[in-house]
């Protein structure tokens, strides 16, 4: 008995000692805590409506009355349970767009819904979508134009000083916020308080000097993930069709996406691989043409948005999909009938993850808990190969064949992302043919086979990487 106890005894001492694998080293950028929790949201709702909804445009010129923002049925429970049902993970509402109008009763400014007929002046679009999205449990987030085409001040300091007021204003009320859109359009015509002038700001954004928005930010509502042209904790993807480029970093620095203060798309489109920030890109698309309502437009039909969903979420990015209410407040019937089919799509493709009835194995690991197992299934687990190794294959194998039409990378990018190049292949008739192939992975790389095949082993090989290999997981569906 004696000696069966000590054997236990040294097996346990030895299994641990065996266990006793440092992670690799963290790469010199990487995500902060909000930031892998904003990858996981992976896609969420943008919410486009004010006075233009009720004018017919896409961009209001400020001179507009608020008289005219009467819609007759919003019902903020009603939006926000579309947003739900369509398994989007947050909403960010236009509180303030560039005409100027604010769907709050701003105490800064008369141009807002208190001198609406909405709910006879007592009404606060902003407050009861952040209400309804607390009980629903999806996360709420602001888009508040900097390009304000009412304000007499504009172009001013003036106007700085109200703009950061209404930032903390809106935090204070409505906060805390999963994420603060900063849009990029800037200066030019509108009713600047009855100027009637074109005014342009120094540089693009460098007139606004979002430092000192973003202290507002960080000490109001400290989860908030800022897009912003600055020093953007998420970045524009570079267009706004729902494409995220094929080879993307999530680094970049912000003197390279802005220099002298306006945008530079290959380095928005592309990221930076030693880019000084974590600021990943994010694809803001509408379901229809226009980001507000217009009786003329139709919405994208599913297929067209399950596209969008592989050319986004797909490519280590997420996805922000614009929903227009209309005048009634409610969003249109047909866009929600389409917008619950891609989301059954979605869910039909990567509810069954094949890989779930593979063998995993590598050519190489790490050792103990970083083996090849680790990248089956949703855990914390990871893949990881030996300091130095930037190689190498991960093998999926079944014991029948199996019907494979998408492959699932994902990176452990709590410690940075380092995939330069790799391929898919299959077996088929013992021999291997390449399906697929890419650079970067990021935190989720989602590859479209051409057709799909049945097979009965995988291969990815990871060709190049910045450092040790440090993978997640990888699903095949
Ligand atoms: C753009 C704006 O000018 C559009 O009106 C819309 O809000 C879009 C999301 O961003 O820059």
């Amino acid at each position: 008995m004696k000696r069966l106890q000590n054997l236990f005894l040294a097996l346990t001492l030895a299994a641990l000692t065996a266990c006793q694998v440092e992670a690799p080293a963290p790469m010199s950028v990487t995500p902060l805590p909000r930031q892998i929790e904003w990858h996981k949201m992976e896609q969420y709702a943008f919410v486009h409506f004010t006075i233009n909804t009720f004018t017919d445009k896409e961009w209001g010129y400020g001179d507009e009355s608020p008289e005219l923002f009467n819609p007759t049925d919003f019902d903020a429970d009603a939006l926000v349970k579309v947003v739900k049902d369509a398994n989007l993970k947050g909403l960010i509402l236009t509180a303030k767009h560039h005409d100027g109008f604010c769907l709050w009763p701003s105490k800064y400014t008369e141009h807002s819904i208190k001198n609406s007929p909405y709910k006879d002046g007592k009404g606060d679009i902003v407050g009861e979508v952040a209400e309804a999205c607390r009980r629903q449990g999806v996360k709420f987030g602001i888009y508040l134009s900097p390009w304000d085409r009412n304000h007499a001040g504009y172009g001013t300091d003036a106007y700085l000083e109200y703009y950061r007021n209404q930032v903390r204003e809106l935090l204070t009320a409505y906060g805390p916020v999963f994420e603060m859109w900063f849009d990029g359009a800037n200066g030019g015509n509108g009713y600047y308080g009855g100027a009637n002038e074109v005014r342009k700001v120094e540089s693009g954004y460098l007139y606004y000097d979002w430092p000192k928005v973003i202290d507002i930010i960080r000490e109001l509502s400290p989860e908030t993930v800022v897009w912003s042209s600055s020093l953007p904790e998420a970045r524009w993807c570079s267009n706004e069709s729902g494409i995220i480029a094929e080879h993307c970093w999530a680094m970049a620095s912000p003197e390279e996406l802005y220099p002298n203060g306006r945008d530079s798309m290959p380095a928005l489109r592309h990221g930076q691989e030693h880019g000084t920030r974590w600021a990943p890109a994010e694809a803001d698309v509408s379901i229809r043409s226009g980001w507000f309502y217009h009786e003329n437009q139709e919405p994208k039909t599913p297929e067209q948005l399950f596209s969008i969903y592989l050319t986004s979420v797909g490519r280590g990015g997420t996805l922000l999909l614009n929903l227009a209410p209309d005048r009634r407040g409610r969003v249109p019937e047909k866009d929600i009938a389409s917008l619950m089919e891609w989301r059954k799509m979605v869910d039909q493709t990567f509810s069954n993850d094949l890989a779930a009835n593979a063998e995993f194995s590598a050519t190489s690991s790490r050792g103990c808990g970083f083996g090849a197992k680790s990248m089956k299934g949703e855990d914390n687990a990871f893949w990881a190969t030996e300091d130095g190794v930037t190689t190498g294959d991960v093998m999926l194998k079944w014991s029948e064949p199996v019907e494979v039409k998408y492959v699932m990378i994902q990176e452990h990018i709590a410690l940075g992302q380092r995939v330069r190049e790799f391929s898919v292949d299959v077996n088929v008739g013992n021999e291997w043919q390449q399906v697929a192939k890419g650079t970067t992975v990021g935190y989720k790389r989602i590859l479209p086979l051409e057709e799909a095949v049945s097979t009965d082993e995988i291969r990815v090989r990871f060709l190049d990487a910045r450092g040790p290999l440090t993978i997640d997981r990888i699903a095949a569906y």
